[in-house]
């Protein structure tokens, strides 16, 4: 009897011994998300059990690679209608596809400071590109990496004006940089120029300091920022002859009239109006004049022979074909398009093949299975919707970027992530998947949650947007507003008080303002008061008329 009780007793205990066990492995299991704190908890059991310290956790590597101005139109992954993107669709297919990915102000140096520090540009105060200095003193994701021991490095375009900060190592262009044997910014200050293309020498720096100039003996954190896409779009010369046969239809809304649209109609981002026949198309010819041709004389003056002569061979003849035909009206307007598309089309195709260069090198070295590889642009950009290049306002095509991911081993989250995200929320999750407690004065929302495909309760209903570089190139008016699901309203003020809203549902392309419809009455109520909940919250009230 006493034995029977004791047997029970004995292999209760045991019972519970395997039961702590499990639940403590799989607690261990789950700190693989938050690596360092996990190799904590393994090296504090080591210690109270006195005995054999099992293997070390390794912690996770992140590889953020951040393109300009490249929009998910332009994406296989995303939409399948223009171009194929082989090596992004990798990352996508191996990991995770955000489908409602958006910035917070859509404009490159707004955009970037947003990204590092995870809050709005009324935070950050990096308002916009043609006014503002980052102030390099304030918190960042790179700098609190830093703190737990991350190697953290940027190689490429940076846009912040200052200089960075946070970064063991780092090597920028400065601003916009050229696609052609551009000048780098050293981390000693110095301007060096290198032979090649822009997209392969950015990649080529950041192989270099994966294999030769981090400590391999700690985790990294590596922001590969390209200058491709940017406006003008010049291709590689190996890529110029590419994508020639290729036709495409003119968005359905590419003659929009803006009706009801007051801001819209006084853009100048226009293909028909605003794109210049040489700087944007190539059109060079020494008769002929333009107000941007003699910058692109510049971008091709910084040509070697070869290049310049590659160049010339195949502009030469569209060049001539092109003053020939001298198409005008609509033909014109679907030449330029089909010439914009193409050129944008070779700019991305280098681009894809570098990311695909990336990829492999984490594979040949083992580190694919241990890194998290983000693949984002710093907004999204008009591909002849609504007439237009560029981007800044709030609109789908521009307040949209692509976000893909492609996961550690741990995470077996695949396929598509539905909810809304923004770019302040890249900070957080960055620093979350470090194991790094995210800092109260951050705006974002860790997407950790999402990636261990979760579905957490009470995410965000809405986004918040402002862009304020007005006046300026583009003539883009100031705006704020808020997006939900299914509903978007935007502010235009300064020198204009023009309120827009927007049925997603049933109006995608945003051609139908029904601010002054009252079938929308109680949606402009509650939009209005989610707009005001967002500025308090964010602490934007400033700009509020
Ligand atoms: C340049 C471009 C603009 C573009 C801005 C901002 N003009 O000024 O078309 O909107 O950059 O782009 S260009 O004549 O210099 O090409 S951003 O992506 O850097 O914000
Ligand atoms: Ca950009």
């Amino acid at each position: 009897m006493i034995c029977g009780s004791l047997n029970r007793w004995l292999s209760s205990i045991f019972a519970t011994a395997i039961l702590y066990k499990i639940v403590f492995m799989e607690k261990l299991q789950s700190n693989l998300f938050f690596p360092l704190a996990g190799v904590a908890a393994i090296a504090s059991l080591a210690s109270c059990a006195g005995k054999q310290k099992p293997a070390e956790q390794q912690p996770l590597n992140i590889v953020y690679i951040m393109t300009d101005d490249h929009t998910a139109q332009m994406m296989s992954c995303y939409d399948t209608r223009y171009m194929e993107t082989p090596n992004l669709d990798r990352i996508a297919a191996d990991g995770v596809r955000f489908t409602q990915s958006f910035v917070a102000n859509s404009l490159s140096g707004p955009s970037r400071a947003c990204m590092i520090t995870g809050k709005h540009s009324c935070a950050n105060k990096f308002y916009d590109n043609t006014t503002c200095v980052f102030d390099s003193s304030q918190q960042t994701f790179p700098k609190l990496l830093r703190k737990v021991g991350y190697q953290t490095a940027l190689v490429g375009k940076w846009h912040l004006e200052s200089l960075p900060s946070g970064f063991d190592y780092w090597q920028i262009v400065p601003g916009q940089g050229d696609y052609y044997n551009p000048d780098f910014i050293t981390q000693d200050n110095d301007t060096i120029q290198k032979h090649g293309y822009i997209t392969n020498l950015i990649t080529d720096d950041a192989l270099d300091w994966m294999e030769n100039k981090r400590d391999k003996e700690k985790p990294f954190c590596l922001l590969i920022h390209h200058k491709a896409i940017h406006r003008n779009w010049m291709a590689d010369t190996c890529n110029l002859a590419l994508y020639e046969d290729k036709e495409f239809a003119l968005p359905d809304n590419f003659f929009d009239d803006y009706n009801g649209r007051e801001a819209a109609a006084a853009q100048e981002m226009s293909i028909v109006k605003d794109m210049d026949m040489i700087y944007d198309l190539k059109m060079l010819r020494p008769d002929k004049e333009s107000r941007l041709k003699s910058l692109y004389e510049s971008f091709i003056g910084r040509m070697d022979e070869g290049q310049r002569a590659a160049w010339d061979a195949f502009y030469g003849p569209v060049i001539d074909d092109f003053y020939q035909k001298n198409p005008q009206g609509k033909d014109l307007a679907n030449w330029k398009f089909q010439r914009y598309m193409r050129d944008y089309m070779k700019t991305v195709k280098s681009l894809d093949d570098n990311v695909g260069r990336v990829l492999d090198y984490l594979e040949e070295n083992g580190l694919l299975d241990n890194t998290l590889v983000v693949y984002t642009s710093d907004q999204g950009f008009y591909m002849g919707e609504h007439g237009w290049f560029d981007k800044r306002f709030m609109y789908e095509e521009s307040m949209r970027t692509p976000l893909i991911m492609r996961l550690p081993k741990e995470f077996d989250r695949k396929g598509d992530i539905t909810e809304m995200v923004q770019n302040i929320d890249y900070a957080p999750t960055f620093l979350e998947l470090a194991g790094v407690k995210v800092p109260d004065d951050i705006q974002g929302v860790s997407l950790l949650p999402l990636l261990k495909g979760e579905k957490p309760a009470g995410w965000r209903r809405s986004l918040y947007y402002h862009f304020y570089e007005y006046p300026a190139e583009h003539m883009v008016k100031r705006h704020y507003g808020v997006r939900t699901d299914r509903y978007k309203l935007i502010h235009f003020y300064n020198d204009i008080d023009a309120w827009e809203l927007y049925d997603l549902e049933k109006d995608p392309a945003e051609m139908h303002n029904v601010i002054n419809d009252p079938a929308y009455s109680e949606v402009l109520a509650d939009m209005q008061a989610e707009l005001k909940k967002l500025q308090i919250q964010y602490n934007d009230t400033d700009f509020v008329k």
